[in-house]
């Protein structure tokens, strides 16, 4: 029960923002394709005659003499006029807009699917069961936005930012489409939260962790939390500042973590 509806705060505000990002990358693409689409129909010379017929006659006049050069130019000029129009402005934006939209569908999709999530894409809970967890229980939710095409943000978010010294629980629910962890370091009194030197192996240096969570449907450490489930994690804090993070390839660069004060 202590899990039930989190996700929809914090966690919901994200998405929205990612789905407004991917709706504005395809409207982009789309809205690109349209316009060099029309910019090559403005061009008459670019314009592939649907039928010779019609030129063809209008050269023959040109040849018996029945017509002048001009003449021929012009008429020549009006036959092609429309060709290639087969699309109109309106027509271009309702295919524009419906293409877009059906494009971000399927990239926000590509993580929402499933019969677990709720409607905004997120599982509507965890598919692990937890047990009660003691002490202080900060929620933490692990987004990301992987779609078909590209790798998106990635963020944590816990539903405290301060918590009360002593036994300090740790819920990670896992909200993307990728893998992920938590992992909990202490802060030093200069130190920024996301201001960790990343290695070459795409991570921080994780010396001096005080604990983690990265075990599907499990305790402590593990092989990473699935997609859809969580991991939890059991720890004694002293008041200070702490830094909480996913260190897996890359996530704390792509914006995994977040700051906890322990007072
Ligand atoms: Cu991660």
């Amino acid at each position: 029960m202590m899990n039930s509806g989190y996700g929809y705060g914090q966690a919901g505000a994200s998405w929205l923002v990612m789905a407004l990002m991917v709706l504005a990358f395809w409207s982009a693409v789309v809205g690109l394709l349209i316009y060099l689409l029309h910019r090559g129909q403005a061009r008459p010379d670019r314009v592939r005659p649907v039928s010779n017929e019609a030129e063809q006659i209008l050269a023959e006049r040109l040849a018996r003499g029945e017509i002048g050069k001009e003449e021929f130019t012009n008429r020549r000029k009006a036959l092609r006029v429309g060709r290639g129009k087969w699309l109109n402005r309106r027509t271009s934006i309702v295919i524009g807009v419906t293409t877009a939209l059906v494009l971000s569908g399927f990239s926000l999709g590509a993580f929402g699917g499933g019969s677990n999530h709720s409607r905004f894409g997120f599982p509507a809970r965890s598919t692990c069961t937890s047990p009660n967890l003691s002490g202080a229980v900060v929620n933490v939710a692990l987004i990301d936005m992987g779609g078909m095409m590209f790798s998106g943000p990635m963020r944590l978010s816990t539903d405290q930012t301060t918590v009360s010294s002593g036994t300090v629980s740790f819920l990670a629910t896992n909200y993307g489409s990728r893998t992920h962890e938590l992992v909990i370091l202490p802060l030093s009194n200069s130190q920024i939260a996301g201001d960790r030197p990343v290695g070459g192996d795409g991570k921080i240096d994780e010396a001096g962790s005080l604990g983690e969570a990265s075990n599907t449907c499990g305790d402590g450490a593990g092989e990473g939390i699935a997609p859809g489930a969580s991991s939890w994690v059991t720890v004694t804090l002293a008041p200070g500042r702490y830094e909480v993070l996913c260190n897996l390839r890359g996530h704390y660069a792509a914006g995994m973590y977040s700051e906890l004060t322990v007072s």
